[in-house]
């Protein structure tokens, strides 16, 4: 949408959603201070001098637009210093014109021209260019930064096709390609002055001045496309930059084209423009690997050298590089960007011709990694062979880096014991499944007889006792060749290289998402380079922003907490919503909190209506878990808590039903990854259950059981408000952070949970009452684990019924034997209930009794649900961004003045 206002046109916007990467930054020397830049090639992005706007002009405006789509002019651009991570962030024009704090001319404007500002903003498709967490985690990181004028920027990948739309069918999880860009995406502006060439495959080449030169064999061009992110009550506009791809326009093949061979012709523009096509395409294939991994490198690159040539732009003629890193942040977003390291060394050194220790250091001071999972399967590793082959000349950086990492450990430790420093190189290297290099592989060939002197680090001489004869070795070696005839051949493994062990040693700080996980990280996942470099290592608790989840999407509860707090300043000040908890007692606002909530879960009961068909009672509590379907986040457990009260509702008459339930409605949503079979099963059995439950006319409006379709950002905007209890109920130390639940909690939803990521830092803030805690403890798991594996795990009775009433089949034919036996650890049936549903499930529902017995009693629950409102303060993003800004970015606001 572009506002033109009296004499000048600015187009201000905010992106959808896009798979995260990372964040730059470039710090400015004068803090505080906002520099007018000269003109660049850049062009207009953000001065909103002018604003606001009449309506009017706003409305002149969205005429003009929709005949029209402006190019942007180029001058006057203020681009921030900072560039960030990309984002999830659902729709965008309430977002930016709430922060622009012009919703309400917006509406008028648009209802001049017959239209309401609900229709216009329903109009939006909710563009799915993430996939969870961590992409929504860099839209509200976006938010906050804007608003708090740090000077940063976001870089991400253009996809046609974002996350898949869920269609639920009688098989459970459909998954349909949506194209959001179809109808145009006017919160985009191309930027054909913005393209840098980004090569694979070809070969590294030493060049006449000993440099190595990498010669690509295939190019591609990569498009900058600018979503503008205006920041709240403030005049700062950062962007984020997305790239799309395409094939050089000197590369179309016109004779082929001409002589009739077009699909040969088209072939390279197709092999370009797929790689933005989707987000995480499948990498089962050979091919679907080489995919990813060029979208990863395609990132990396065009990102990287964008950012190089605006530092260069800026260093009027003479290049400083030692100065990159004091002008120049890179917070990659997981391990998705860290190409960026071997990228930025590879520019250094074979461009700008700086030594292989000038680059080190530069590098190292400018990236900084979060880590985002514990799961040993999500840790990125790429075969070794493939980047090769795709990045030859970034694999022989990698070589490097390792080679480096060995020399380091080796110093760290010594080689007195053989034993220990092997177990820290194969835990600690980049490079997995390979030999030792020559240099060092001496030293385990055969410790005993190779001993090195620790002080002097040379082989000590072997003496004649130690020595092994002729005979004696043939003799060896013909036993091993007689055990390797009778052995199946020894399968070697693959040879790889392991993308987290990269971020964490080229990195110079490491964090965690939540006080639990990141002590996870430095105690067991990353423990031997926290033993190496313990000052890396830190921790960001996540944050939300409070303008989209709560003041935007929220709007009654905004006024409410305004009301009763004074001002509208807690939207910048979270700290404020504290002030709530002096009236957490009183009865006004007791009602006016009831009857917001009810308002919100009408909304939301017709819109299940919409999307179900399934009609649910707005005094029944609602119970919602929403986010990837996932099995260490136990959807299963949820879903089996709810089987067992129906069927304890089944045994019962009417009367006692009633007397002993309180009413539910029982809401999940999610998506499963399309190659993730026990996750779509577990979507399947959710809809059996409910199908089953909903149309049993004994439990009538008692308990319904609902999976809506399709859940995305604008699905979390309508259920969050409505929300009373939400579950965050993974296996304890698996969840790095979670964000939903600081939404939910925000939003005065109490939470039911176990103590895992920020549910424990949730809970210290809310308070221990008000929060439904169950479940083993993180440091329990392991144990639990091998108990149960050694069949010493006796599951509890109830858990067995349960069970038992799932296989007779009262939710249809189907059998569920697979989602069963992974319960049980039967033989083909994966780990014996590695997720420790069996084990947290007496807990669970015990809890669950307490929150009926809480819920009944609604003066204790409103007052529960006031405290998690005023005790939320600490999960804005905004605190996140100061941590990031201070600690690890080294940067300060800079303020339009
Ligand atoms: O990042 C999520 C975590 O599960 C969640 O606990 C945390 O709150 C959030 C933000 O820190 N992680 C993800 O969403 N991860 C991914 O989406 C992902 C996707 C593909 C991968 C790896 C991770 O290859």
């Amino acid at each position: 949408f572009s506002f033109t206002s009296r004499n000048r046109s600015s187009k201000v916007s905010l992106l959808t959603r896009v798979k995260p990467s990372f964040c730059v930054r470039c710090v400015s020397s004068e803090p505080k201070q906002r520099v007018r830049e000269p003109v660049t090639e850049e062009g207009v992005l953000s001065d909103l001098s002018t604003f606001p706007p009449d309506a009017a002009s706003i409305a002149s405006s969205i005429k003009y637009h929709a005949e029209f789509t402006p190019l942007f002019s180029s001058n006057n651009f203020e681009p921030s210093k900072a560039f960030f991570a990309t984002a999830q962030s659902g729709r965008a024009l309430l977002n930016a014109i709430g922060n622009l704090e012009l919703t309400g001319e917006y509406a008028d404007a648009l209802e001049k021209l017959g239209h309401t500002l609900e229709t216009v903003a329903s109009q939006e498709p909710d563009a799915a260019l993430g996939n969870g967490g961590l992409g929504r985690l860099a839209s509200c990181f976006l938010d906050s930064l804007a608003t708090l004028n740090y000077p940063a920027w976001g870089y991400g990948l253009r996809y046609k096709y974002g996350l898949f739309k869920q269609h639920l069918t009688k098989d459970g999880q459909e998954e349909v390609a949506e194209n959001w860009l179809e109808i145009g995406n006017p919160w985009e502006i191309v930027r054909n002055d913005v393209s840098y060439t980004v090569k694979f495959y070809g070969k590294v080449v030493m060049s006449s001045d000993g440099k190595s030169r990498w010669i690509g064999g295939e190019d591609i061009v990569a498009v900058a496309y600018d979503v503008p992110i205006p920041g709240y009550k403030t005049k700062t506009t950062i962007n984020l930059r997305l790239w799309s791809t395409k094939v050089p326009s000197d590369q179309f093949d016109l004779s082929a084209f001409n002589a009739g061979e077009h699909s040969k012709a088209c072939e390279a523009q197709t092999n370009a423009e797929k790689i933005c096509y989707i987000l995480y395409p499948g990498d089962e294939s050979e091919e679907g690997k080489i995919l990813r991994l060029k979208q990863q490198y395609t990132l990396c690159s065009a990102s990287l050298q964008d950012i190089i040539a605006r530092f260069e732009r800026r260093s009027d003629g003479s290049v400083r590089w030692e100065e990159f890193p004091d002008k120049v942040a890179v917070q990659m977003n997981d391990t998705h960007p860290t190409l960026c390291i071997p990228e930025l060394m590879r520019i250094l050194m074979d461009v700008k011709g700086l030594t292989w220790s000038e680059a080190w250091k530069i590098t190292e001071r400018t990236v900084a990694y979060t880590n985002h999972t514990v799961l040993p399967e999500a840790l990125e590793k790429w075969s070794y062979e493939l980047m090769q082959r795709l990045l030859p000349r970034h694999v022989e950086i990698i070589e490097m880096i390792d080679k480096q990492l060995i020399e380091d450990i080796i110093s760290e430790y010594g080689t007195s014991n053989p034993e220990m420093l092997e177990k820290k190189l194969v835990s600690m290297r980049i490079l997995e499944n390979f030999d030792l290099p020559a240099s060092v592989a001496g030293l385990f060939a055969n410790p005993e007889e190779n001993p090195i002197d620790d002080k002097t680090g040379e082989k000590v001489e072997a003496t004649d006792a130690d020595t092994v004869t002729d005979k004696e070795e043939s003799e060896g070696e013909e036993k091993s060749k007689n055990e390797a005839a009778n052995k199946e051949p020894a399968i070697t493994p693959p040879k790889m290289v392991r993308m987290a062990n990269l971020c964490v040693v080229a990195g110079h700080s490491v964090n965690g998402v939540a006080e639990i996980h990141s002590e996870i990280v430095k105690k067991d996942v990353f423990n031997d380079f926290f033993q190496l470099w313990p000052e890396k290592f830190q921790n960001k608790t996540n944050g939300v922003t409070p303008r989209r989840w709560i003041h935007f999407c929220n709007p009654d509860l905004s006024a409410l907490i305004t009301k009763w707090t004074s001002s509208n300043d807690w939207i910048l000040k979270t700290e404020k919503l504290s002030e709530l908890q002096k009236f957490a007692d009183n009865e006004d606002l007791h009602n006016e909190w009831r009857a917001t909530k009810r308002i919100n879960k009408i909304k939301v009961a017709s819109f299940l209506k919409e999307k179900t068909g399934y009609s649910v009672n707005p005094d029944a509590m609602f119970d919602i878990q929403v986010k990837r379907i996932h099995e260490y986040k136990r959807q299963l457990l949820n879903i089996l808590g709810i089987v067992y009260r129906y069927k304890k509702m089944k045994d019962m008459n009417a009367a006692e039903r009633k007397a002993n339930f309180v009413p539910r409605v029982c809401i999940f949503g999610g998506k499963a990854f399309s190659t993730y079979v026990q996750a779509k099963r577990i979507i399947k059995f959710i809809t059996d259950v409910g199908a089953t439950i909903n149309h049993d006319p004994d439990i009538g409006d008692l308990l319904k059981v609902i999976f809506v379709p399709d859940y995305n950002v604008t699905v979390a905007e309508l259920l969050i408000p409505a929300s009373e209890l939400s579950q965050h109920i993974s296996t304890a130390g698996m969840e790095a952070s979670g964000t939903s639940n600081m939404k939910f909690s925000m939003n005065g939803c109490i939470l039911i949970g176990t103590l895992d990521g920020a549910n424990v830092e949730i809970r210290q803030e809310v308070g221990e009452d008000n929060f439904f805690l169950f479940g083993a403890r993180a440091e329990d798991i392991a144990s639990l684990r091998k108990e149960r594996a050694e069949g010493k795990f006796v599951p509890d009775e109830r858990f067995e019924e349960v069970k038992k009433f799932v296989k007779s089949g009262v939710f249809g034919p189907h059998n569920y034997d697979e989602l069963m036996g992974s319960l049980e650890g039967n033989e083909g049936f994966g780990r014996a209930d590695y997720f420790l549903v069996a084990k947290d499930f007496p807990s669970y529902i015990e809890c669950q009794e307490k929150v009926d017995v809480a819920y009944r009693d609604q003066r204790r629950w409103t007052k529960m649900s006031i405290l998690n409102t005023a005790g939320s303060s600490k999960f804005s993003s905004d605190r996140t961004i100061h941590e990031y800004a201070k600690d690890i970015w080294n940067i300060q606001p800079l303020e339009l003045i």
